[in-house]
């Protein structure tokens, strides 16, 4: 009997990669007079690392390796990433990333019809608060648990944001579903024994989701994502 929804959030809920975080890390380049460009096509390929703090060092540690004069690598990744954070909520102030196909509608009904609801996410929990505030400010109730973030050490592809959050709820991974859009997401909620539904998007949709309960293009179509959904849960 399918009891909770755990929702990622970026690529899942929003697609929040090209024109928010990618724009927002590039603000933040520009603003520390760094110039490091992020095109479209290069995110795409540095997606593969989960976390932004994580992202940057992995591109430094690359493409960047001589560090300014006198600049410690941590402390130039804490300061970036702050920056980066408070440029995303901004873009997203300005209301520009609505969320995904079907999502709204997915969420009404899982509430509606008491399924308990839950987000878990490695990007801060600033950057869930904003995304939600300007696209569906009520539902910031609605989730019992947002997982998010620095909160565990190992972020995705690793399961312990969704252990945590099982843990949190006090429930077995199969009564929950989890709604992913990356590989990486996927394997995430997988190791924790969860059954995943993703839906695709221009970044993933290449990528190897075998093991998914479901592959959709979005949950807008076709009936109603919400019979579907119950119909994959495990037993
Ligand atoms: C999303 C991410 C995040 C964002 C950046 O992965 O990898 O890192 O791109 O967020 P998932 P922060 O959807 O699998 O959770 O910069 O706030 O870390
Ligand atoms: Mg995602």
């Amino acid at each position: 009997q399918l009891q909770a929804l755990i929702f990622d959030v970026d690529g899942t809920l929003a697609d929040t990669e090209r024109d928010g975080h990618r724009v927002a890390f590039n603000a933040a380049f520009a603003e520390a007079g760094l110039d490091w460009q992020w095109s479209v096509e290069l995110y795409g390929q540095l997606l593969a690392i989960t976390g932004g703090k994580e992202r940057i060092r992995h591109f430094i540690e690359r493409e960047r390796p001589t560090l300014p004069p006198g600049a410690d690598l941590t402390d130039l990744i804490a300061n970036l990433h702050q920056a980066k954070t408070r440029h995303y909520t901004a873009l997203l102030a300005q209301g520009g990333i609505p969320l995904r196909t079907g999502v709204k509608r997915l969420l009404q009904e899982a509430k509606t019809a008491g399924i308990r609801l839950a987000i878990a996410t490695t990007t801060t929990p600033e950057n869930v608060t904003a995304l939600l505030q300007h696209t569906l400010p009520e539902s910031l109730q609605w989730f019992e648990v947002i997982a998010a973030g620095d909160i565990v050490p190992a972020k995705k592809p690793a399961p312990d944001i969704y252990h945590y959050t099982l843990e949190h709820m006090g429930l077995r991974p199969q009564d929950c579903l989890a709604l992913e859009d990356s590989q990486n997401g996927l394997q995430s909620a997988q190791q924790a024994g969860i059954p995943t539904v993703v839906t695709v998007n221009d970044y993933t949709q290449a990528q190897d989701f075998s093991g998914a309960a479901l592959v959709l293009d979005h949950l807008g179509e076709p009936g109603d994502p919400f019979q579907v959904l119950q119909g994959t849960a495990g037993s």
